[in-house]
């Protein structure tokens, strides 16, 4: 049976998967995280009624009905999507949000267009900086705003994903039916869902979405001050045992998943002594770029005690995962290795 997924809010539905479910390298549809600011529509809009419009800084505006975008070349790509706010609950200090643990993140192939496809075939004025992505899910609250984030140029035409399949299937209703953007590599907030809109601007969009959240700043700063939310930050997930876990001695199967976004990961290395010493755990399953990499330490367990393991990836540069996340008013990118510690105890 399918572990119930972890809901944190019902409107908008915000739900972590359980880390039962983080432990294969495909994350399951029916188990990947839900982050929305919105309501999810009701249902799935007609594909006939749909269309894509694409406007702003381009010699020729386009309107492109679905089946305009299903005759462009086929693409697909395996991407590890990451909520911006993934693992704020185990910062030591509160930090304002949902209270995600290591569950707002999954991997997926997805397939679609490259977005360079569709900015080519309406070709870009000189002026072209940015590319804007507005969603047709209807806001919820007072401020009644509407889910827009853009993103520079050189990622929309580099590595960015117009995608209407996940995971060998129609791109599922909650997660952004029947077409959403992947900024592959890149937080959640970068690859907004049911799109209806692509504006291409002379500079990043100004909105609540843009300036006001999905940035990186301290008290007492403005949040216009902070940086954009950008790329996945380097990082390593125990997804067994779990935290507080009694486990009779003997072989332990210690999992996790490492990830660095648009940087490969080329080592994870485990303590079983709360960073005192280090062994290297053992990759399994795929490895390809934008997603996660599955990995493994066959653990002989003699001694009963408590134990705190921790898991800690290095990129190709030898660059490693820091030890303590860097703190920020929103909690955003939490990728320390003691903040995602695992204390078990052996009987
Ligand atoms: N239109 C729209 N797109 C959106 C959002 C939203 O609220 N509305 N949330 C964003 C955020 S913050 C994240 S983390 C991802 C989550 O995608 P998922 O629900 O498919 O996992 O969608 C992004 N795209
Ligand atoms: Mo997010």
């Amino acid at each position: 049976m399918q572990k119930p997924m972890r809901v944190m809010t019902e409107r908008p539905l915000n739900a972590e998967t359980p880390a039962e479910h983080l432990t294969s390298w495909i994350t399951p549809n029916s188990v990947f995280f839900d982050r929305n600011q919105g309501a999810i529509p009701p249902r799935r809009i007609p594909l006939t009624r749909w269309r894509l419009a694409v406007e702003g800084a381009v010699r020729e505006p386009l309107s492109l009905g679905f089946d305009a975008v299903r005759r462009l070349p086929k693409a697909s790509a395996a991407d590890t999507l990451e909520c911006s706010g993934n693992g704020r609950a185990l910062l030591a200090e509160k930090a304002a949000g949902n209270p995600w643990t290591i569950g707002g993140v999954g991997n997926a192939v997805w397939g679609g267009v490259w977005l360079r496809e569709i900015l080519n075939m309406a070709g870009l004025a000189p002026e072209a900086r940015h590319v804007a992505f507005e969603g047709f899910d209807a806001p919820l609250g007072s401020a009644g705003v509407t889910f827009v984030r853009s993103i520079p140029i050189e990622k929309a035409l580099a590595a960015t994903l117009l995608a209407y399949e996940m995971n060998g299937e129609a791109l599922p209703l909650k997660h952004g039916y029947p077409l959403r953007a992947l900024a592959l590599g890149w937080t959640g907030a970068n690859c907004v869902k049911w799109l209806k809109r692509i504006v291409v601007l002379d500079r990043p969009f100004e909105g609540f979405f843009m300036d006001k959240v999905y940035r990186v700043f301290q008290r007492g700063q403005d949040s216009t001050a902070g940086a954009v939310v950008t790329g996945l930050k380097l990082k390593s997930i125990i997804t067994q045992p779990r935290p507080g876990e009694r486990l009779p001695a003997g072989r332990i199967a210690v999992l996790g998943a490492a990830y660095g976004g648009e940087s490969d990961v080329d080592r994870v290395d485990v303590s079983l002594n709360a960073g005192a010493s280090w062994e290297p755990a053992e990759f399994i399953g795929p490895h390809e770029p934008f997603a996660w990499r599955q990995w493994q330490f066959l653990w002989t367990a003699r001694e009963p005690g408590r134990y705190t393991l921790m898991a800690r990836a290095a990129d190709p540069e030898g660059r490693l995962q820091p030890l303590r996340s860097e703190w920020n008013v929103l909690g955003y990118g939490s990728n320390g290795v003691q903040e995602h510690a695992v204390a078990v105890v052996i009987v």
